[in-house]
Parts: C-alpha cells; sequence; structure tokens
C-alpha cells in the first residue's frame, strides 16, 4: 500500500520549520502522465498533497470572491434605476450565491470541511479578489462591473473548464454560461449611460477610470512574479498564465470602449502589429498588493458584512440541520 513519508524536525542542524511530503515517486508519476494525457482527476483518485493543497487554496479563495463580489453590487439593490434593473441586478446576484456554492461544494470534495474555509476568510487567513475591495460609487459602477469584472472573471474561467480536476472543472460550466449573462448585462447598462445625457456619460467615463486598472489586477501578479504559476500549469489546474489572460483581456476589451466612446484611461495603450495585440501601460504593483494585504477602501466593510451575516444566519443554519435529521429519521422508519 502507498504511504507518505513526512520528514520533519531538524536536518543536518539546520531546523526545518514545515513538514515536508514526500511522494512516492511511482504514484507521482503515473499521476503527472495522467494529467499531461489531459485526463481528468476525481476526488477519490491519487493526487499529491501539494496538488490537493494548491486546488483548495484556489477554489476556496475563487468560491470567496464569489460571495464577497455580491457585496458591492448588493450595495445598489434599492437604489436601482427601474424595476427592471433591479430584478435583473437581484438575479445576477442570486447566480453569484450558486457560483460560491458549487466552488464550495468542489472544493469539500478534496476534504476540507466548508466551516474551515469560512473560518479562513472571516479571519483574513484567506484571500478573496482585489477586485471587491474597491466601493461601487454610482450605478454606472454597475454597468462597469458587469462589462469589465464579469469580463475578466469569464476569461479567467473559461479555460478553467478544462482545469484539471475534475469537480471543478464541471462547475466552472455553468458558472461561465452564467457569467457570460453577467457580462452582456453590464455591457447593455454601459452602452445605455454612454449614449445617454452628458451627466450619464460622464458617470459611465468615470466608472471606466476607476475599474480599468483594478480589473487588469484580477489576473494577478506578472509571470514573473507568479509564485504558484509554474506548478499550476504542469498540473493544468491553470491552463493559461496570468500574463496571457490579461493581454487577451486588453486586446478583447479595448474596441469594445471605443464602441461606446469612451477612453481607457492609459496613455501609453497602443496596438502593436506585430504581436496583433495592445501594448499597455504599466500597473501600480504596490496599490496590487497592498489591497491583498487587506488594505483596499472598503475591505474592512467586506469582511464584517460576511462575519454579520454569517453570525445572523447561524439560527437558519441550525434550523436546516434539524429539518434534515427529521427528514432521515422519517426516511428510516
Ligand atoms: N486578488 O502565484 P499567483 C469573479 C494572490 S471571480 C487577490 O499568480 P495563482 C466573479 C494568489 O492567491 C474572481 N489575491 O496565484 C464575480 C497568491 O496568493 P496565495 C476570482 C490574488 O493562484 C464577478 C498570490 O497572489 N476568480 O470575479 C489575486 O496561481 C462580478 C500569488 O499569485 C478566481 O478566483 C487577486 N486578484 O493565480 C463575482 C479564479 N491574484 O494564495 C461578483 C480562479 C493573485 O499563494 C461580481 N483563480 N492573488 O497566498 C485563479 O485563476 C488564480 O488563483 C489567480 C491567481 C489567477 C487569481
Amino acid at each position: 500500500m502507498y504511504t507518505t513519508e513526512l520528514k520533519s524536525g531538524s536536518d543536518g542542524g539546520k531546523k526545518r520549520s514545515k513538514v515536508e511530503i514526500v511522494e512516492d515517486p511511482a504514484k507521482l508519476a503515473a499521476f503527472e502522465a495522467r494529467v499531461a494525457a489531459d485526463e481528468f482527476i476525481e476526488a477519490k483518485d491519487w493526487m499529491p498533497e501539494a496538488y490537493r493543497k494548491t486546488l483548495v487554496r484556489q477554489i476556496s479563495q475563487h468560491a470567496h470572491s464569489e460571495i464577497v463580489g455580491m457585496l458591492p453590487e448588493g450595495n445598489w439593490l434599492r437604489r436601482a434605476p427601474s424595476l427592471k434593473r433591479k430584478a435583473i441586478l437581484l438575479a445576477k446576484i442570486q447566480d453569484e450565491a450558486g457560483h460560491g456554492l458549487y466552488l464550495y461544494s468542489a472544493a469539500e470534495t478534496l476534504g476540507t470541511p466548508r466551516d474551515e474555509m469560512i473560518e479562513a476568510l472571516h479571519s483574513g487567513k484567506a484571500k478573496y479578489s482585489t477586485i471587491f475591495n474597491y466601493p461601487t460609487l454610482t450605478w454606472a459602477d454597475i454597468g462597469a462591473i458587469g462589462w469589465l469584472v464579469d469580463g475578466a472573471a469569464i476569461m479567467n474561467q473559461v479555460p478553467l473548464q478544462r482545469t484539471s480536476y475534475g469537480p471543478y472543472a464541471r462547475a466552472m460550466v455553468r458558472v461561465c454560461k452564467e457569467e457570460s449573462f453577467h457580462q452582456r448585462q453590464g455591457y447593455e447598462i454601459m452602452t445605455v449611460m454612454a449614449n445617454g445625457t452628458d451627466a450619464q456619460k460622464r458617470m459611465a467615463q468615470d466608472a471606466l477610470n476607476r475599474w480599468w486598472w483594478p480589473s487588469l489586477m484580477m489576473f494577478g501578479p506578472p509571470d514573473d512574479s507568479s509564485p504558484n504559476t509554474e506548478r499550476s500549469m504542469r498540473w493544468r489546474i491553470k491552463r493559461d498564465t496570468n500574463d496571457e489572460l490579461r493581454q487577451l483581456f486588453v486586446d478583447v476589451t479595448v474596441p469594445q470602449a471605443e464602441y461606446l466612446n469612451l477612453s481607457i484611461p492609459d496613455a501609453d495603450l497602443k496596438f502593436n502589429k506585430e504581436k496583433d495585440g495592445y501594448d499597455f501601460g504599466e500597473i501600480d504593483w504596490d496599490e496590487f498588493y497592498a489591497v491583498v494585504r487587506g488594505e483596499g477602501p472598503v475591505a474592512k466593510e467586506r469582511i464584517k458584512a460576511r462575519t454579520d451575516a454569517w453570525e445572523e444566519g447561524a439560527w437558519v443554519r441550525e434550523a436546516a440541520m434539524v429539518h434534515a435529521q427529521k427528514q432521515s429519521k422519517k426516511d428510516a422508519a
């Protein structure tokens, strides 16, 4: 039977703080071959601990992003400009709750209980996308979130439908279908505003100015500063690098801004015929890392909203558990 060897403690006089898991080379080689052949890895299949850990990290962070991502939009539910807009926004936010549920369920198949993941979010141990630590100041921000934030999310998530872990890949199929509708509703809001009154046009441009750079940051640090990309690409958890996806997003989005007669807030943006894509200006990575560290403009407010919801919803979870226990007793009788 396969066993993992745990190494810890001192090594030649040097203290090692981390427990290192040495995987069985034959199992590891068989796993690498399956991944290289584009086979899906399923929950009960053997997998290296580092693969499991990377997946739990990425999938749970993705789940946290979905449920924290409901908050900036929820802020506009009561102020949506019409009943139609309110109904659409409500449906979009409900979709995001659903995405969180599929993703937490996919992460749970790897053996990490949901409560543990939620606790990591609340305590600040787990990350979620930097983009949701920016405030939604006007209705045009709801358009910009759909157009740019969902647009960036789709660019990143379409390849994840072919990620090597089966439950994550299958969750992504439905998520991508819904994100695509979200992107269109955002672009439609922007189309109406960009063709509206002068004040509406100014709001649309202001929203683009504020959301453009944070949207580019969603793809993560540049490849040469991304500690996880190389191994995640080899294990086909990620199918494209951060910079590749960021470039694709810029190339697709610039013509959409032109169609709206809005200007991308980047003086260095220029089409490069040789690479058949846009060159663009330097991202403020200091801002990115500050927001990752939890210093975003509304980061504290976001976590407080999540912890309050968790505490206030305790009675619902308890009632659901009691109901489930009663049902299973009834079924057994
Ligand atoms: N924000 O080595 P890498 C959405 C962290 S869903 C915060 O490149 P990796 C739907 C990263 O975790 C949006 N942290 O990492 C919606 C790592 O830290 P760690 C979320 C970030 O994992 C729309 C460290 O930096 N999507 O928007 C960010 O290989 C509208 C080093 O980075 C997903 O989660 C960031 N932006 O690549 C909802 C997609 N970027 O954990 C409502 C799945 C990086 O080692 C409204 N995730 N970090 O301590 C992924 O594809 C990857 O995890 C990346 C990062 C590409 C995000």
